[in-house]
C-alpha cells in the first residue's frame, strides 16, 4: 500500500476569504474588513521522527504522488502548492521549532488562483495541524506571523497579513475588523442573510498570481517610495493633503488609493452597523473606482464584471484582494442574486471569455480540528 493509500482522517481545516473593503491597506499599516468563508482547505498529517517531509495534494496535477523534501528545506528546495506548506515548516524552524518530520495530504474547494486566498488557507491548514499534533499552542498572532512569513519569505509572495488572520479568526456572521499595525482585532456584526442580502462571488478566471514578482511586489513597492517620499513610517499616516504633493503621478495616484480606501473601511464598518445597505453599495463601487483608476490594479475582466453586476441591480460591486485578476464581489438582494449571475455570465460570453463562476458566500468560522 502506498502512503498515499494509507492517509490519515482530515484533521484540519482553514478557510479562505472574502475582502470587503480596505485592498492593499494591509501592508501600509492600514485597516482592512476581510470575512472567512465556507470554502476551506483541509489537512491530514501524520509526524515522522527521519527528517523527511512528504507532500500531497489532492489539487496537483499528479496528485497520488508525493513532493519530496526534508525538514531542513530552505527557500528554493520546492515551488508551486507545495511551497506553502513546506514555507510553513520553514518559517518554523527559523523561530526554533523543531518538526521532526512528517507526511502532510491536503485538499479542498478554495477556487485556485481566484483572489480568494487560497495560499493562505494552505498554510493555515498546515500551521494549526502542526501545532496541534506537536502540542505547541503558538497562539493565533504567532501562528499568523509565521504563515506570513512562509508566504513572504518562502514562497517569495510579498504580501501583507490580512489573509492569514482572516483565515484564523473567522466568525460565523461576523466581518472582522483588523488595524494591521496595532494587530488589533474587532468583530463587527454583519447578518447579510437576515437583511435579505447576499454577497456574491464572481470569480473571473482572469489569471492572478501574487508571487510572479510581477504587479502586486510592484504596487507595493510604489507604496514605499510614496510613505518614504513623503518622509512618514508608512502610507496609513498620510493625509489626502501630504498626497497631493507628490509629484511623481503613479506615487501620488497610489497613495491616494491607500489614504481613501483607509477612510472607506471605516465607513464600511459604521453602514455595517447601521444596516446602511445601499451605502454600503455606494462604498464599493467608490473602492473599485479607486482600485481602477488610481491604484490601477483592475483588469478588463473584473471592471465588466462589476458593471454588469451593478447594471443588473447590484448595490455595489468591487475587486477583492490581490488584483491583476481573480475575483470580484457585489452586494445584491436575494431576490437580484440570479438575475446578476446571469448578467454575469452573459456579459463574459459577448466578449468570448471563459464563463465565471458566480456563487453565494457567508461569514464563517476560522481555521481549526475538524470533528472526527
Ligand atoms: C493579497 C495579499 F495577500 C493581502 O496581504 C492583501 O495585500 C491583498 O492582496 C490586497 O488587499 O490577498
Amino acid at each position: 500500500m502506498t502512503a498515499a493509500q494509507q492517509r490519515p482522517d482530515w484533521g484540519w481545516a482553514a478557510p479562505g476569504r472574502v475582502n470587503l473593503m480596505g485592498e492593499h491597506t494591509d501592508y501600509n499599516d492600514g485597516w482592512v474588513l476581510p470575512f472567512a468563508i465556507g470554502q476551506r482547505t483541509r489537512c491530514a498529517l501524520r509526524l515522522r521522527d527521519d527528517g523527511r517531509l512528504r507532500l500531497w495534494s489532492a489539487q496537483s496535477d499528479s496528485p497520488g504522488l508525493a513532493v519530496e523534501t526534508t525538514t531542513a528545506t530552505t527557500p528554493g528546495d520546492v515551488s508551486g502548492w507545495a511551497s506553502y506548506v513546506a514555507g510553513v515548516v520553514w518559517a518554523m524552524a527559523e523561530d526554533g521549532i523543531d518538526v521532526p518530520g512528517a507526511d502532510i495530504w491536503v485538499d479542498g474547494d478554495v477556487p485556485l488562483g481566484a483572489g480568494l486566498s487560497s495560499s493562505a488557507a494552505l498554510e493555515i491548514a498546515v500551521a494549526v495541524a502542526l501545532d496541534d499534533t506537536l502540542g505547541l499552542d503558538l497562539g493565533r498572532t504567532r501562528l499568523a506571523a509565521l504563515a506570513r512569513k512562509a508566504e513572504n519569505d518562502y514562497a517569495g509572495a510579498p504580501t501583507g497579513v490580512m489573509d492569514q488572520v482572516a483565515s484564523l479568526h473567522g466568525r460565523a456572521g461576523h466581518v472582522l475588523l483588523l488595524d494591521t499595525r496595532t494587530m488589533e482585532i474587532e468583530q463587527v456584526p454583519a447578518d447579510l442573510a437576515g437583511a435579505g442580502l447576499t454577497l456574491l462571488v464572481i470569480d473571473t478566471r482572469a489569471s492572478h498570481a501574487l508571487s510572479d514578482g510581477g504587479g502586486y511586489a510592484s504596487v507595493r513597492r510604489d507604496c514605499e517610495r510614496a510613505a518614504a517620499t513623503l518622509g512618514v513610517r508608512a502610507l496609513r499616516d498620510a493625509t489626502l493633503a501630504d498626497v497631493q504633493t507628490l509629484t511623481e503621478d503613479s506615487l501620488r495616484h497610489r497613495a491616494r488609493h491607500i489614504v481613501t480606501e483607509n477612510a472607506r473601511v471605516h465607513e464600511a464598518v459604521g453602514q455595517l452597523r447601521d444596516a446602511d445597505w445601499t451605502g454600503l453599495g455606494r462604498t464599493f463601487d467608490a473602492s473599485h473606482a479607486s482600485l481602477r483608476d488610481d491604484f490601477r490594479i483592475s483588469c478588463e475582466e473584473l471592471d465588466v464584471a462589476v458593471e454588469a453586476a451593478t447594471g443588473a441591480g447590484a448595490l455595489g460591486a468591487r475587486m477583492t484582494g490581490g488584483g491583476f485578476g481573480g475575483s470580484a464581489v457585489a452586494l445584491v438582494r436575494r431576490e437580484d442574486a440570479e438575475p446578476v449571475g446571469e448578467a454575469c455570465r452573459r456579459a463574459f460570453a459577448d466578449h468570448d471569455w471563459p464563463e465565471p463562476h458566480v456563487f453565494a458566500v457567508e461569514p464563517s468560522p476560522g481555521a481549526g480540528r475538524l470533528e472526527r
